[in-house]
């Protein structure tokens, strides 16, 4: 297992497009395990493949209090089960250190494959609900600052840049 890289925005490279996975196969559980390894030693609740640089549809999530519940979804494919919306502010391990309100659909239905390959139904509402929202947007190149005011997101834009521009002088870690 590894600790992978966390592209942060603006990086373009968050704005790819993921492709289905054909068959899931060792090197996709391999990637889902180290998915799970970033995403709980952020610490975070959900992550999409695109942000370790991944452009496969594979998101790890884990809502649990005791971080106890990891969730895998291959391929997932949403349906709206209510007309009813949620606002929440929201964080993500790509705009660190923001948190913003978006408002999302608040109980859905989510097909997708396991990582043992095997398709699944899940009926979510709250937080779950709104984080695997906010994951399948990464995977389709969308962020959560997409839903904030350009002025508000260009400062964030801005502030992160600066933050890179450090990063890169200093060297991380
Ligand atoms: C998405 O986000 C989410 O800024 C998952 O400095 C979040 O795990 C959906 C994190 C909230 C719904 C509600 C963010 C960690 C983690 C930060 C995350 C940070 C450190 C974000
Ligand atoms: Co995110």
């Amino acid at each position: 297992m590894a600790i992978l890289e966390i592209l942060e925005f603006p990086d373009p490279r968050l704005r790819t497009l993921a492709q289905p996975v054909q068959e899931v196969d060792d090197r996709i559980r391999n990637i889902v395990d180290d998915m799970f390894e970033t995403m709980y030693e952020a610490p975070g609740i959900g992550l999409a493949a695109t942000q370790v640089n991944v452009h496969e549809r594979i998101i790890t999530i884990d809502v649990s209090e005791d971080k106890t519940e990891p969730l895998v979804f291959i391929n997932p494919e949403i349906k709206v089960l209510e007309g009813e919306l949620e606002t929440m502010q929201e964080g993500c391990l790509s705009v660190p250190g923001f948190y913003e309100d978006v408002t999302r659909i608040e109980h859905c239905l989510v097909n997708a494959l396991g990582r043992d390959g095997r398709p699944f139904e899940m009926e979510c509402r709250g937080l779950l609900a709104v984080c695997i929202q906010h994951e399948i947007d990464h995977l389709e190149g969308k962020l959560m600052v997409d839903y904030i005011s350009p002025l508000k997101r260009k400062r964030i834009k801005d502030k992160l840049e600066k933050k890179h521009k450090l990063e890169a002088r200093q060297g991380k870690d």
